[in-house]
This record gives C-alpha cells, sequence and structure tokens, in this order.
C-alpha cells in the first residue's frame, strides 16, 4: 500500500505557492508512487494554472492528488505519514491533535521559500519542538547539495532540449498559443511585477533591433498600457512601435507557461517558481524577486548573483548583475540593453551551464522522500 502524503497550501497572493505546492504534489505521485492529498485553501487560484480543474469542487483528482478544499470549517480526516506545511501555512489545529494521536507519529516537515543565502545550508533539516511531543523539520530548497534542491522532474532537461531543437515543435506551440514568431525577430516573455523602469527597458529595447515580448495577463498590464498609451491592453491585442512588438497573452496553463520560457530567447520571471522553470528553460533571464520590507530581497538577490554568476567573464558577470539589480531597484537608468545582448553568446552558454549543474544535483522530491526514509 503506498503511503500517504499530505500537502497544505494556503495562498497568499500571487501564484508560486500554488505552483510549487501543485508541482510537488504530482511529482511524489507520478515518481514515487505516494498517495497524496493536496490541500488548498483557495481552489480558484489553482485552476488557474490547472484549467481543467474545476473551482466548485471540494474534492477532485488530477494527474494522480487528490485536491481537497481547505475549508476554514475543518472537518476532521484522518492524517498523513508525511504532512508537508507549505511556506509555514499553519496545519488546523484538531489535525495536529490528530497527529499527536497516532501510535507512530507522522514526519512533519514546514516546506521553506527558497533561497541562495548560505544560512539555509546550516538551517536545512532542522527539527523544532513543538507541543504535543511533535517535531517539526524545516526543509528548503535550495542551490547546494547541503539543501533540499529544486524541484525538477524525471526527464524534465531532456524535454526542454528535445523541445528546443526541433523548430517545428517550437513554432507549434507558439501558434497554439496565438504567436507568430518571426525568425529574425528575438522572442522575449515578461511575468514581472509592477516596476517604474519598466517604460525606460521597452525604450532600450526599440533601440536595439527586433523584439517581440510575450506577456501572459497579469500585474504588469496597467503599466504596458500607459507605455501603450491605449485604453485597455487586453489578451489577444498585438501592439507595435517600430522594431518592438507587444502581444498580450491569456495566463497560460502552467504546463504551457514551461513551454513559452523553452520557446523564448530570453525570459523576464519573477517569485520562486518562474524563476526556477527559467533556469531549466536553459535561457538568459532577468528575475523579479518578489519585493520584501526593507529591501530584504536585495539580499536574496545577490546571494543568487554571487552563485550563479560564477564562471562567466568578469564583463558580463558585471553587465549581468547591473542588469538584475538595475531591474529590481526599479531604477529608471536604463538597462544597457546593447551591453546584455552583446553579452548574449555567454549568456546563452552559462545558462545551459548551470542548469547542467543544478540538475547534477538531487531534486526536491527526492530530496523530500529520503528525508523519510532516513527518519524512518
Ligand atoms: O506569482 P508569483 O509572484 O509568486 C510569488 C512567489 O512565489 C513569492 O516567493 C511568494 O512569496 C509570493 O508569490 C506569495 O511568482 P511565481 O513563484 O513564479 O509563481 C507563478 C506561478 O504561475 C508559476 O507556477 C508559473 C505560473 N504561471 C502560469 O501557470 N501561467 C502563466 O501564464 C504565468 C505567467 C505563470
Amino acid at each position: 500500500m503506498s503511503l500517504r502524503w499530505d500537502i497544505f497550501c494556503k495562498v497568499i497572493d500571487n501564484y508560486g505557492d500554488i505552483g510549487v505546492s501543485w508541482r510537488l504534489a504530482r511529482q511524489l505521485a507520478a515518481e514515487h508512487d505516494l498517495d497524496v492529498r493536496l490541500w488548498l485553501d483557495d481552489v480558484t487560484a489553482f485552476c488557474r494554472i490547472y484549467p481543467e480543474g474545476d473551482p466548485t469542487l471540494s474534492v477532485q483528482r488530477h494527474c494522480g492528488v487528490a485536491i481537497h478544499h481547505w475549508s476554514i470549517h475543518w472537518r476532521a480526516t484522518d492524517t498523513a505519514d508525511v504532512v508537508i506545511e507549505a511556506f509555514a501555512c499553519e496545519l488546523p489545529t484538531q489535525y495536529i491533535a490528530t497527529m499527536a494521536a497516532r501510535e507512530r507519529v507522522p514526519l512533519w516537515l514546514n516546506l521553506e521559500y527558497l533561497s541562495a543565502e548560505g544560512w539555509v545550508e546550516g538551517c536545512h533539516g532542522l527539527p523544532s519542538l513543538q507541543g504535543n511531543n511533535l517535531k517539526k523539520y524545516f526543509f528548503f530548497p535550495g542551490f547546494s547539495p547541503q539543501t533540499g534542491g529544486l524541484l525538477r522532474e524525471s526527464g524534465l532537461i531532456l524535454r526542454r532540449q528535445e523541445f528546443q531543437g526541433n523548430a517545428q515543435a517550437r513554432t507549434d506551440f507558439l501558434l497554439r498559443i496565438g504567436v507568430e514568431a518571426h525568425e529574425d525577430c528575438r522572442l522575449i516573455s515578461l511575468f514581472c511585477y509592477e516596476n517604474s523602469a519598466l517604460p525606460t527597458w521597452l525604450d532600450g529595447l526599440v533601440a536595439e533591433g527586433a523584439s517581440h515580448i510575450l506577456v501572459p495577463e497579469g500585474r504588469i498590464i496597467p503599466a504596458l498600457t500607459s507605455y501603450i498609451g491605449e485604453e485597455v491592453l487586453q489578451a489577444g491585442r498585438i501592439y507595435r512601435r517600430g522594431a518592438l512588438t507587444i502581444q498580450v497573452l491569456p495566463f497560460l496553463s502552467q504546463d504551457d507557461y514551461d513551454l513559452l520560457l523553452w520557446a523564448c530567447d530570453f525570459n523576464i520571471v519573477r517569485g520562486e517558481d518562474s524563476f526556477v522553470r527559467a533556469q531549466w528553460a536553459g535561457r538568459p533571464f532577468i528575475w523579479h524577486i518578489y519585493p520584501q520590507e526593507e529591501d530584504a530581497h536585495l539580499i536574496k538577490l545577490d546571494a543568487f548573483l554571487a552563485r550563479y554568476c560564477e564562471g562567466l567573464s568578469e564583463e558580463s558577470g558585471a553587465e549581468f548583475r547591473a542588469c538584475w539589480r538595475a531591474w529590481n531597484q526599479c531604477e529608471n537608468s536604463p538597462i544597457d540593453w546593447s551591453r546584455i545582448m552583446g553579452a548574449r553568446p555567454e549568456l546563452a552558454g552559462h545558462a545551459e551551464h548551470w542548469c547542467g549543474q543544478q540538475s547534477a544535483l538531487e531534486n526536491l522530491a527526492y530530496s523530500l522522500v529520503q528525508f523519510h526514509q532516513n527518519w524512518l
């Protein structure tokens, strides 16, 4: 009989919490033969990234995962062998009591946010004593063997490389989502938070040859609308100014969004999950990190840059760092796009190299399963 795993996820805002929890649940069920329940307080957010879902159901099954609406009116249920609270969401008190009452208590894990900071390695896997004789373990994803690694499904990199090596597959995918791409035009995906640097960035791009920017509907649309000077910018609209094409896409399914990252020459991503997927895409990218109070996010940004830029030439590394910092500090000093583009062959090679290095580490789902086995 398969082991039971429960994953609890509260959608704070945006799609990162649900995006990570859903990928993890799916992979645990598909690759580790586990009986996984995913408890979500917001099933509607799940249906945005997985449109086959039904927001009205309290229980539904997809890809081998039982998805339960985590209602504020908690109904008693049996507990699982492994319990994951994603991003420190608090478990229902009755559920914790049931965990404590079990003859063999479950493994209780708090899955933390991703960070490249060094302290993560010292904290990964540490227990913290809770009431009721229970322990909760901190589980950190990360970029080194001393962490839990990154979410990566089996065979992902090979599938991505095959897709990128197959021009027809790329064209077919793009046409399916309504994009006609021209060979001599760079394709850039844009998924980011509000950013006052956007107009200067777009102006810089206009000066740098043909670009086709693909923007799934989201928080950046109002800024794009005022840049373009139109009243409404919605999915399906294509806007052209000189060498610049801006195309708004509907918000894609998570699987299609992954393909979009594979299909583009350059990606702008944000948060946590799209940030990891951009790395698996093996293409140069800019990360718009989730802004935190007192600029705490900039420390996280630098920690990642320090790891990522290792192996880049001094010049390209400096350009790359400057570009990421400018984007994240929303500076209106223009990102020197011509220099980024000049460094693109090196950046592209480096992106693939980084992807190879990271994919040689254990993936997060596997690390969790191993952690449980060692704990038993
Ligand atoms: O939505 P986000 O900004 O999520 C953030 C971060 O996770 C952040 O760390 C967290 O603290 C905050 O939420 C609460 O960015 P992220 O993490 O990239 O998640 C977006 C998800 O949406 C990802 O799984 C990809 C998916 N997606 C689609 O399914 N379709 C789309 O068209 C797009 C653009 C994204």
